[in-house]
């Protein structure tokens, strides 16, 4: 039986990628950092199932890696383990590069060391490019973070291909841009929106607070994209790959599509600061937006070129944006009507 381990297990990808591992006959091993109380709603089926076991663990204490790698020698690691919010990166800078920077040399050298056989996959990120260089983005695309989450995960990539090029170990990076799902942490913009809409129809929240309308991103599905991860560590070789729908989309077309689902159609006014969505039917204000969500420096727009991906690997994505759309509004339409039943 192949042996994982995953760090960042109770994560949006986490969770998807230790069912996919479990439905592939692997035995995984999860990294879990301590909590008091354990919010295990996305991992409740997981936990039940006989070949997953927790291993208490954390990116910044590096003889725990040391004794976890050494003593369990899994075939695969997913690093997928990280600070992942970028605007928390700028309040807590230093934290944000210990574990999303130094956390990726400490599972290296803890391979290295330990376990040079093991398979390793770094959670590298479209965040890399920030201020982009080129359009679209692809693998050999020069990096321009705009944030200290951009920058730690700068440094995870390069860390990762030198050891694979300073020691021959089998380790990948997968720049994969943004993906989200019903399993997407509430901060995140799509998920505060569709969160946000659900509320809304329910009659539980009024109006939806953002910030910057005009950035683009390129947004995937989240199950699809840690097939890709799998992928990666099959593949003969070890090398870096774009993990990209190719398609880009504003925040405010996001915005437009989710209240669509609902059954309501956006007319904007005003500019900047001062713009505002109404509900076109009854002219109710639904969406205004706030300075407090604007980064002291923005990624204006990210589109990726995953060619490399789909010729080597065969990967491509399957969900659209607006199905994504729709089963994240469903859900936390259906999750609100259970919470207040
Ligand atoms: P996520 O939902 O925020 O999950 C992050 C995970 O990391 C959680 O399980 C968290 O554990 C764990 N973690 C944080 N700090 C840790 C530490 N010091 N030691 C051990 N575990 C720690 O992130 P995600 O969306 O699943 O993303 C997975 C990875 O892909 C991240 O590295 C992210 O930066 C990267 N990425 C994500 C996207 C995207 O669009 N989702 C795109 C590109 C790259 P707790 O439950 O204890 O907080
Ligand atoms: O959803 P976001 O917070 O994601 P962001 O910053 O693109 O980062 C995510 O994707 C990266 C891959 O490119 C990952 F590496 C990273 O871990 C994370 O998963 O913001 C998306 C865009 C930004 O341009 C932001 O300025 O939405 C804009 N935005 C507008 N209003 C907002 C809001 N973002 C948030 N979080 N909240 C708002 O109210």
């Amino acid at each position: 039986m192949k042996t994982a381990l995953i760090t960042g297990v109770t994560g949006q990808d986490g969770t998807y990628l230790s069912e996919l591992l479990l439905e592939k006959g692997y035995h995984v091993f999860g990294l879990n950092r301590r909590k008091a109380k354990l919010n295990d709603g996305d991992l409740t089926n997981i936990l039940r199932n006989k070949n997953f076991e927790f291993l208490d663990g954390d990116l910044q204490e590096i003889n725990r890696l040391n004794q976890i790698i050494s003593s369990i020698k899994p075939d695969e690691i997913y690093n997928l383990a990280a600070q992942s919010f970028v605007p928390y990166s700028w309040t807590n800078p230093i934290y944000t590069c210990d574990v999303n920077a130094l956390g990726v040399l400490r599972m290296l050298e803890a391979i290295r060391l330990y376990s040079p056989d093991t398979k390793f996959y770094q959670a590298s990120s479209s965040e890399i490019f920030g201020k982009v260089q080129s359009m679209p983005q692809n693998e050999i695309t020069y990096h321009y973070p705009r944030s200290p989450y951009g920058c730690s995960k700068s440094f995870g990539f390069n860390i990762t291909r030198n050891y694979r090029e300073s020691y021959g170990l089998f380790a990948c990076n997968g720049i994969l841009f943004n993906h989200e799902s019903e399993r997407r942490g509430m901060q995140f913009v799509t998920r505060k929106i569709t969160r946000t809409v659900a509320e809304i129809k329910m009659g539980l929240s009024k109006k939806l607070i953002l910030g910057n309308l005009d950035a683009k991103r390129d947004w995937g599905y989240a199950p699809d994209y840690v097939e890709a991860m799998w992928l990666m560590l099959q593949y003969k070789n070890p090398d870096d790959y774009i993990i990209a729908s190719g398609e880009e989309h504003s925040v405010r077309e996001f915005t437009e599509l989710a209240f669509k689902n609902i059954d309501i159609d956006i007319i904007w006014k005003g500019t900047g600061l001062n713009e505002k969505g109404y509900n076109k039917k009854n002219d109710d204000l639904l969406v205004e937006v706030s300075k407090k969500f604007f980064r002291p420096a923005e990624v204006d727009i990210l589109k990726g070129d995953s060619s490399k991906a789909k010729d080597i690997l065969g990967w491509k994505p399957k969900v659209s944006f607006k199905e994504m759309i729709k089963r994240m509004i469903n859900f936390d339409i259906n999750e609100i009507k259970r919470s207040v039943n």
